[in-house]
């Protein structure tokens, strides 16, 4: 039997040709060399069975479980969500730590164990996904199965102060200690699972400080995630007229697009544009910040406030500063089709990507995809999102400082032609080498031990 690869994810893609572009990647990829895809079924029971189910079947295999209403409470909206989410992005503050919650949490990444461990072959590579799994392996070895076992964290890796908030604290480090690949999105990513690790007796590390191996697993590598850029490059330009503005927008467009999480900062975000129209000289263009920020996981406590509070800060900010045909913010509390994303990328004059806290941000590539090479916006990008090991030539700023946020918005909107050329140049040739082929090979070739 030839070797499978087996992902695992807790969402998996529903549609017969799923769109998105890290689905789009693991599609293509199990198309190309057969496998099978594993995750919840989406909806919780009342009694779930312990067994793995077939959904669909094409160039491969898609399998989901089940978890029960108070599994949907414990390990979802609460362990992954309140507790490792903020903790994972510097939130220690707001976690709901519950006893019940690591209990929901280890029964649902057990029973998976358990049908992984029926199901998995010797040959086969099991690629686990993100934060809802994370002692998969550990309790997977605990089970015998010996197939190579890679995990990929989406989301940062918090600092060790951070984790001792975490009840779990020492669990965690089993937990990652048992991949045969523990990747993550960036080397700040990789310095601090080292950091975790820094007085382990089983932890080893080469003359430079760098980590090189666990007792049984090998060190943390970063695999930085991409889009498919040229695809995406290629949809902006044939949308590029599709969206009309409408005319209360000012003669230039600011954009954000965010799921509306407290990580992404987006208040901290409005009070910098809030700054530079404050600084703003009365004869320059108007300029109009569009922010599109559909509610996310209005369950969970910790997100009920934030729509308010950004409908408020909004509202004080246009109340100073609107005019009869202009208003400075507007705020579209939905999701938008991909083919208005990308028209709406293509028209903005500027981004604004300033996270708090973010993995990657795939909101900044996308935006560099999108531009047109002869007359592109300009990318203001946070130093907390992944992104910014790699789109260097932006406009760095630090979100917390609003004047500072302020005045990058003001050297964007001003910046010359040649300027704006050469930084997107460079800008567009990393998101196109580093894209998503790029990194689900380079993934596949470490957790294969051949790259
Ligand atoms: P997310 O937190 O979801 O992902 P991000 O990387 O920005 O964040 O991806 C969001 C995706 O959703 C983008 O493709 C974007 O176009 C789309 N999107 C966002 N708002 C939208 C809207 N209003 N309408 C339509 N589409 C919208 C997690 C991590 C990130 C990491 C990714 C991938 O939190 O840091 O980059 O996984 O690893």
């Amino acid at each position: 039997m030839t070797a499978r690869l087996i992902v695992v994810s807790n969402r998996i893609p529903t549609e017969a040709e799923p769109s998105g572009g890290l689905v789009v990647a693991l599609h293509d990829c199990l198309t190309a060399q057969g496998g099978v895809w594993i995750g919840t079924s989406g909806t919780p029971v009342k009694t779930p069975e312990p067994e793995l189910r077939q959904i669909a079947e094409g160039a491969y295999t898609r399998m989901v479980f089940d978890i029960s209403e108070d599994e949907h409470e414990g390990y979802y909206l609460g362990y992954a969500n309140s507790v490792l989410w903020p903790l994972f992005h510097r939130r220690a503050d707001l976690m709901h730590v519950q006893p019940e919650y690591a209990d929901h949490y280890m029964a649902v990444n057990t029973r998976l164990a358990d049908m992984l461990a029926d199901f998995a072959q010797p040959d086969d590579l099991l690629w686990i996904h993100d934060y809802h799994f994370l002692p998969l392996a550990a309790l997977l070895q605990e089970r015998g199965v010996t197939c190579r076992i890679g995990f990929f964290l989406h989301i940062p890796f918090p600092v060790v102060s951070d984790i001792l908030a975490l009840p779990q604290a020492n669990d965690l480090k089993d937990w990652v200690a048992a991949y045969d690949v523990f990747g993550v999105q960036t080397e700040g990513d990789v310095a601090r699972v080292m950091a975790h690790y820094r007085d382990d007796p089983d932890a080893t590390f080469d003359t430079q400080g760098r980590m090189v191996a666990l007792e049984d697993g090998v060190a943390p590598r970063h695999f930085p995630i991409g889009i498919d850029a040229q695809d995406f490059a290629a949809l902006a330009l044939a949308q590029a007229d599709a969206v009309p503005l409408a005319m209360t927008l000012g003669q230039k467009l600011v954009l954000g697009v965010d799921r509306l999480d407290y990580s992404k900062g987006l208040v901290h975000r409005f009070d910098g544009f809030a700054a530079y129209l404050e600084a703003r000289a009365p004869d320059t263009p108007k300029a109009t910040l569009l922010q599109i920020a559909p509610p996310s996981r209005e369950d969970v406590d910790a997100y009920k406030d934030i729509r308010t509070e950004l409908e408020q800060a909004a509202g004080m900010i246009n109340g100073a500063h609107a005019e009869l045909d202009w208003t400075p913010i507007r705020y579209i509390r939905r999701n938008v089709e991909r083919d208005t994303l990308a028209s709406v990328y293509r028209r903005a004059d500027v981004a604004m990507v300033t996270p708090l806290a973010d993995g990657m941000n795939l909101v900044a590539k996308e935006f560099v995809a999108a531009q047109d090479p002869d007359d592109p916006g300009v990318l203001i990008l946070s130093h907390f999102a992944g992104a910014a090991e790699q789109l260097t030539d932006a406009l760095m700023v630090n979100p917390y400082d609003a004047a500072e946020v302020g005045e990058a918005v003001q050297t964007a909107l001003t910046m010359p032609l040649a300027e704006r050329k050469a930084r997107h140049a460079r800008l567009l040739e990393n998101v196109m080498t580093e894209n998503i082929a790029w990194w689900t090979r380079s993934y596949l070739g470490a957790l294969r031990g051949t790259g």
